[in-house]
């Protein structure tokens, strides 16, 4: 059994597949599920990955991760509107709005969907950290410009980076439930 982790973004399974190395296998998966119109990650990530359980034939676990980066001063702007606003927009040009802000307090937020036959269960995970100009060369989307204790998360390794995420920690809730079910 592996756990089909449903996403497009490649840097996602990454960061799942060290999380979980050693728990579960997990497989990229691609499947365009419906992503519902509603200000709730949580609601978003549960309704996706329950449909995309019943569309892949309900066989093999079905993980979906819904995530956005929430700027203090931009009133939470992009949020989940991250994904368009990273291809419309692009990061270099968000970080210029942020700079003209005194607060540039951020926060990345993402939810977890796992869905089986036995249900859907979210976990959630939230990182606070400062926008700065973009440094760095790993991880992928916002993290050139997302700083933590003074790395900005495309500083950072893999295992780094999940020591601290918004992700990491919502692996680490998902790994727990996962391993006492
Ligand atoms: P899927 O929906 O196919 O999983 P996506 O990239 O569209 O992939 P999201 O809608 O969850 O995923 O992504 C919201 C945006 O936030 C998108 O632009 C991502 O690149 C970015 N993002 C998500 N997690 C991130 C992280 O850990 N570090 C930096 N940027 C991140
Ligand atoms: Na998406």
């Amino acid at each position: 059994m592996a756990i089909q982790f449903v996403t497009g973004n490649e840097g996602k399974v990454r960061e799942a597949e060290e999380y979980l190395e050693g728990i579960e296998p997990v497989e990229q998966v691609s499947f365009d599920y419906t992503e519902i119109q509603s200000d709730s990650l949580a609601e978003i990530a549960a309704r996706g990955a329950r449909e995309a359980f019943v569309e892949l034939g309900e066989e093999e676990p079905v993980l979906v991760d819904d995530a956005g980066l929430f700027v203090d001063a931009l009133g939470g702007f992009p949020g989940p509107y991250s994904a368009y606003v990273e291809d419309t927009v692009g990061v270099e040009r968000l970080w210029r709005l942020a700079k003209g802000e005194e607060n540039r307090r951020a926060r990345f937020e993402t939810v977890l969907a796992y869905a089986d036959e036995t249900g859907t269960e979210t976990f959630e995970g939230t990182v606070a950290g400062t926008l700065v100009a973009p440094r760095g060369e790993g991880g992928f989307g916002y993290d050139p410009i997302f700083e933590y204790d003074g790395t900005t998360m495309a500083e950072m390794s893999t295992e780094q980076k999940n020591s601290i995420s918004h992700r990491g920690r919502a692996l680490a809730a998902f790994a727990e439930w996962f391993d006492d079910r």
